[in-house]
């Protein structure tokens, strides 16, 4: 089945924030951000501002009602910056007026008196400093210090991860709309509408009830809207509060850049150590993630960069640390894999600079420590299936062999062009690792006409989310698809919702799904066995009609439903999923915090100019454990785009701050995204389909988020065939690889003769 939003997307009839239609009287907002990193506050001047033409309001933290306090999980945020500046971009001052070009005008007329302060942009240099947003982490399996000396071989070293812009095509934004007594409906682009209502309803001193959020779609969200879309509903609804008007923000791209936080830049040491077989008998990590001026979901992602920092490996002592340090950047936040790419990126490196060292593949070593089943992670859950059936069938599927001689055969044959191979195994843990967010809810309404109509907590932000949650329930009443509408999320429907991530949005709300439709069908067999007088179990539902013993009966589903309606049999249910089995122990850092991993493996090629140093990556070769796919064409999409995205990040995703804090790829001619043009020329993806149980939805493995690792290969494939150019370039393991590193790699220490 196709993604239900294909249709209204391609005719321009979908419903973006921007798209909502306007309300008679609204308003629009701007803020005044912070132009330098930190710095104190001396004096804000907000009287040429409250002049301007069209200006109706401007406000600053003296005017917020309730706290002003956006942290969520710390509470080390302010809305509007009161006696400090933290970052470049950091909102100061609100300004609202009557069209959004007057409110920007205004806002440039504010003038804010700040003291500089030193900035860091560091994390080396802030942990060194003590500026830690919450204390570090560590996980440990086995002992490392006792296994060093029975390791033939160990490596150091040290691997650098950047961050990386969300770019979702919709920027963020809000549009606040005053209702009856005293309540504010927000409409948001957010992955979590909880959130949204949650951080409104502090910021206005309002209880929950009074704030309403409703979410159409979402035009990208990637992470960048799990935590950060808050900001700008607060900031709308504050403005509603005050004038008792519909305010609208939908931020410029220059402003979402500046202001918001983004993937999190790692710096990381790494110390390895294998047998003379190549096993990996210890591993060693520390990371430096930069959290940015303020926690936001800081200490979740590094959480699960040590969750993933042995990516699919069995590594049977391994003791991995974690800081998370405050800089003077934007806070940085959620971005797919949600510091589990940064984990694996370190653990890829030390395997390459193994085999560097050794003078070997790294295949050969990735191979043999692949993780099989009933191994233990760092973290204490085991291994329910074998990494090696995705990385064998991938070698045969693909005819590997081949592929690499072709490789070394070109290689041989021409000199100003090489081509790199690597392969890239992932495993991802598929729950939110913070244990009571794995819960989710449906409330599903059957009308008289036999319709369906099914409201969760999914956000659909172009995953196809929707798609799979209609399929759910299609399947359960056994009814075709255009019977069932899937609703806006909506917090008065669906009340303390999980945001839509952790890969986990369709197995959540699916399930919940499952369950609502499963009770109402169960009530609609006992009408039905009432009215045909026939024992519940001989009674099934299929293609719209009530079979009896197998045999189709005269009643159809449209007659059923009307019947229970008249029985006065509710036709309704809200249900509630909690995923079984997982738990997690702080104190011990053990547990079982995932419902199941999803394992799988690219083959990756690329081809060098090595005169110019760029690109161009051949193909992208991939088996996936989808375990029994319900929709094709959905995780097709979640696979090529995550590909992608991933591959953007290791290779020409370059964000610059200057030493001041300072962002200077503030915009898409500054910050280079990957196009059709750099997208690989051939994504081959097969899907290693299975029977087995598990805890995803209808046995469907979830897909947001691993496949973005696959990316991480495009490095160390980069790195293969600069190598093949020059055998004495060791490149730095530090992403991204852009043309610019490339060719400077390929002439390191390098007598050019041409
Ligand atoms: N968000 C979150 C996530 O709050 N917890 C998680 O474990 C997570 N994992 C991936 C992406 N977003
Ligand atoms: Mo996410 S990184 O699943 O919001």
């Amino acid at each position: 089945m196709r993604n239900i939003d294909s249709f209204t997307h391609v005719r321009g009839e979908s419903i973006y924030l921007d798209d909502i239609p306007l309300t008679e009287g609204t308003l629009f907002a701007a803020v005044y951000d912070s132009p330098i990193a930190h710095g104190k506050i001396i004096n804000i001047d907000i009287s040429e501002a409250k002049k301007s033409k069209g200006v109706r309001g401007v406000f600053t933290y003296t005017d917020i009602p309730g706290e002003n306090q956006i942290g969520g999980i710390i509470a080390d945020e302010e809305l509007l910056a009161s006696s400090h500046v933290h970052f470049a971009g950091m909102p100061i001052v609100l300004v609202v007026a009557a069209t959004p070009e007057e409110a920007r005008a205004a806002a440039k007329k504010v003038k804010v008196d700040i003291s500089p302060l030193q900035v860091i942009t560091d994390p080396r240099e802030a942990k060194g400093k003590n500026e830690l947003i919450v204390p570090p982490r560590t996980f440990r399996l086995g002992d490392t210090s006792s296994v060093w000396k029975d390791c033939e071989y160990v490596f150091e070293g040290k691997a650098d991860s950047n961050g990386q812009e969300h770019l979702y095509i919709e920027t963020q934004g809000a549009y606040a709309i005053p209702q009856e007594n005293n309540s504010i409906k927000v409409y948001s682009s957010t992955q979590g509408p909880t959130a949204v209502q949650r951080c409104c309803s502090r910021v206005l001193g309002y209880p929950m009830h009074r704030i309403e959020v409703d979410v159409t779609r979402l035009g990208g969200g990637f992470g960048g809207k799990e935590d950060q879309a808050n900001a700008w509903g607060a900031l709308c609804a504050l403005a509603t509060h005050h004038l008792k008007k519909p305010v609208k923000f939908s931020l410029h791209r220059m402003e979402d850049m500046r202001m918001t936080g983004k993937r999190h830049p790692y710096s990381s040491d790494f110390k390895i150590g294998l047998n003379k077989d190549l096993k990996i008998l210890a591993y060693e990590a520390t990371f430096y993630q930069n959290a940015g001026a303020a926690a936001d979901l800081s200490p979740a992602v590094l959480e699960r960069t040590l969750f993933h920092c042995t990516n699919s490996y069995f590594i049977p002592n391994v003791t991995a640390t974690a800081y998370s340090c405050r800089t003077h950047l934007p806070p940085n936040t959620a971005f797919r894999g949600f510091g589990g790419p940064q984990g694996m990126f370190v653990i890829e490196s030390a395997i390459a600079q193994a085999a560097d060292e050794l003078g070997i593949k790294a295949s050969v070593i990735q191979k043999k420590n692949l993780i099989a089943t009933g191994e233990e992670f760092p973290y204490g859950q085991k291994a329910k299936s074998e990494a090696s059936d995705c990385w064998n069938k991938a070698v045969e599927q693909y005819s590997f062999e081949k592929l690499q001689m072709d490789v070394d055969q070109f290689n041989r044959e021409n000199f100003l062009y090489k081509k790199g191979i690597a392969f890239m195994p992932i495993c991802f843990g598929i729950s939110f690792t913070k244990t009571l967010m794995n819960q989710a809810r449906s409330l599903v309404h059957i009308y008289t006409d036999g319709s369906v109509i099914v409201s969760t907590g999914a956000v659909e932000m172009g995953q196809g989310v929707n798609t799979k949650i209609l399929q759910v329930a299609s399947k359960i009443f056994s009814i075709s698809p255009d019977k069932v509408k899937v609703n806006s999320t909506n917090t008065s429907r669906i009340a303390n919702t999980s945001p839509s991530a952790a890969s986990a949005t369709a197995d959540l709300n699916g399930k919940a799904t499952m369950i609502a439709c499963e009770t109402i069908l169960n009530r609609l067999k006992q009408v039905a066995s009432d009215e045909l007088k026939i024992a519940i179990d001989a009674i099934s539902i299929q293609d719209e009609h009530v079979y009896v013993k197998g045999a189709r009966s005269e009643l159809d589903w449209k007659k059923l439903v009307m019947l229970a309606y008249v029985n006065r049999i509710s036709l309704s249910e809200h249900a509630h999923y909690s995923t079984p089995e997982i738990n997690f122990d702080l104190t011990k850092e053990k547990g079982h915090p995932f419902a199941y991993h999803v394992f799988g493996t690219a083959i990756i090629t690329v081809t060098v100019d090595c005169l110019r140093g760029i690109y161009e990556f051949d193909s992208v070769k991939v088996v996936h454990d989808s375990g029994s796919m319900m929709n094709d064409f959905v995780d097709r999409g979640q696979c090529e785009g995550g590909i992608i995205q991933g591959i953007g990040w290791m290779t020409m995703e370059e964000i610059i701050y200057d030493t001041e804090g300072k962002l200077k790829s503030n915009a898409l001619s500054t910050y280079k995204v990957p196009d059709v043009y750099s997208a690989p020329k051939i994504i081959d993806l097969h899907f290693l389909q299975n029977d087995k149980d598990n805890l995803a939805v209808m046995r469907s493995k979830a897909v947001g988020e691993p496949p973005l690792m696959y990316g991480i290969g495009a490095f160390f494939a980069l790195r293969n065939a600069i190598m093949a150019f020059n055998s004495k370039s060791r490149p730095k393991f530090s992403a991204p690889m852009t043309p610019e590193k490339v060719l400077m790699n390929l002439y390191e220490k390098k007598k050019v003769v041409v």
